[in-house]
C-alpha cells in the first residue's frame, strides 16, 4: 500500500445505514476516488455511529462488508486509500469519550441534525444521537486530518470538532491539528425525488424518494419519471422550483456539464424527456459500479481482510494521538 506521508490527510466516512444513495455517491464517494490521487486518504464504515438509529444485528454485520464492497466498487482503492472499519479501531471510541468531557451540553443541543433526527426517530432519542458529532470530532481529530469532505448538512459539525479541538489545545498545549473543510467543486445536495425539498437519504422509507446504486435501470427511470417536479413545462434552476433544478444538478454532476449547458441541451423539451433523460444517464453511470459491486462483494473474506489491513495501519496512526492526549491529561 503505497501512503506517503508528505501528503495531506484526508479522512471521511459513511454510516452502514443502508445501500449507498444517489445522494452519497454523487456528494461524497466520487469525489472520495478523485481524493485519492492527491491526498493521503482514510475512509471507513462508521459502525458505531449507525447504533443511534435500531438496526438489525445480522443485517448491521452484512451491510458492512456491503458497503466496503461498494466502496471499492465507486472506485475507492486500497493501493491508495486505507479502508476500514470504525469498530476495529478502538481509539475513535476511547478519544471520544475523553472529547465529550470538554464539549458542552449547550453547543450539542444547538446541532440541526440532532433536532432534525430527533424528529424523525421521536421515540428513541439516544444519547448516542446526542453525542454523535463528538464521536465525528474523534474520527476526525485522531489522525491529525488536514481535510474533512462536508456536504452543507456536515458544516456544523465540523465547526464544533474545531471548536472542541481549540478548546483542547488552549488548556494543554497544541494536541490536535484543526481540520479544514474540503468544499467540493459542485457543492452538491442531491434532494429527494419524491420531496426536494428534503435532502435525499438512503434510509428513507419512501422507495420513491431515493435511487440507491444497486437499484436497476427500469426502477432508476420509472423513480425518475415519478420525481416531483412543478407543473411549468420549461426546464431551468431555480430556487423557486426544487424538483426540477434537484434534476438538472443531478444530470451536471453526472455528466461533467455545467448546470447552464445542461438547460441549454434540453431548451427545446419537456419534463417528460428531460426526466428520462437524467434517469437514463444515471443508469449508465451505475451500470459499471453494480457490475464491480457484484463481483467484489462475493469474496467476503477478501474484504474482510482488507478491512483489518486498513484498522491496523489506521489503529497505529491512531494510537500516536490517543497517547498524547492520555499523557497531557494524566490518565494512566
Ligand atoms: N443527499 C445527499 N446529497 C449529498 N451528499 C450526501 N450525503 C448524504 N446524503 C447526501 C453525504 O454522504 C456522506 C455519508 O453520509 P452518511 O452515511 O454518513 O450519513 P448521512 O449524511 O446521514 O447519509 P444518509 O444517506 O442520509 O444516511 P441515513 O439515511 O442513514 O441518515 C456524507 O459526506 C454526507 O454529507
Amino acid at each position: 500500500m503505497m501512503i506517503s506521508d508528505k501528503k495531506k490527510t484526508i479522512m471521511s466516512g459513511i454510516q452502514p445505514t443502508g445501500v449507498f444513495s444517489l445522494g452519497n455517491y454523487i456528494g461524497a464517494i466520487k469525489n472520495w476516488k478523485k481524493l485519492q490521487e492527491d491526498y493521503k486518504c482514510l475512509y471507513f464504515i462508521a459502525n458505531l455511529h449507525s447504533l443511534t438509529v435500531r438496526m438489525d444485528p445480522e443485517k448491521l454485520k452484512k451491510l458492512t462488508l456491503d458497503c466496503v464492497a461498494m466502496l471499492l466498487a465507486c472506485g475507492v482503492d486500497v493501493e491508495k486509500s486505507l479502508v476500514f472499519i470504525q469498530s476495529q479501531v478502538p481509539e475513535h471510541s476511547q478519544l471520544s469519550w475523553v472529547l465529550q468531557c470538554y464539549t458542552q451540553f449547550g453547543e450539542l443541543s444547538r446541532m440541526t441534525q440532532f433536532k432534525d433526527k430527533s424528529l424523525k426517530n421521536s421515540d428513541n432519542i439516544n444519547a448516542g444521537l446526542f453525542g454523535y458529532p463528538v464521536l465525528m470530532a474523534a474520527d476526525i481529530l485522531i489522525y491529525q486530518s488536514d481535510f474533512v469532505p462536508i456536504g452543507a448538512d456536515q458544516k456544523q459539525h465540523l465547526e464544533i470538532t474545531r471548536d472542541i479541538a481549540n478548546r483542547f489545545n488552549n488548556l494543554y498545549g497544541q494536541t490536535f491539528k484543526l481540520p479544514q473543510p474540503y468544499v467540493s467543486e459542485l457543492g452538491d445536495r442531491v434532494m429527494s425525488l419524491a420531496d426536494p425539498t428534503s435532502k435525499m437519504s438512503k434510509s428513507d422509507k419512501n422507495k420513491n424518494g431515493f435511487i440507491s446504486i444497486l437499484d436497476p435501470p427500469d426502477d432508476i427511470i420509472n423513480k425518475f419519471k415519478k420525481a416531483v417536479t412543478d407543473s411549468e413545462a420549461r426546464i431551468y434552476y431555480s430556487p423557486d422550483k426544487p424538483g426540477i433544478s434537484n434534476l438538472l444538478a443531478i444530470y451536471s454532476a453526472l455528466s461533467d456539464l455545467g448546470v447552464e449547458e445542461v438547460e441549454r441541451k434540453f431548451e427545446s423539451k419537456g419534463y417528460g424527456d428531460f426526466k428520462v433523460a437524467v434517469g437514463e444517464l444515471v443508469a449508465k453511470t451505475l451500470a459499471p459500479i453494480q457490475d464491480q459491486y457484484y463481483h467484489l462483494v462475493k469474496d467476503r473474506g477478501e474484504l474482510a481482510r482488507i478491512c483489518e489491513k486498513g484498522a491496523e495501519v489506521a489503529s497505529e496512526m491512531a494510537r500516536k494521538t490517543l497517547r498524547s492526549v492520555y499523557e497531557k491529561l494524566g490518565i494512566l
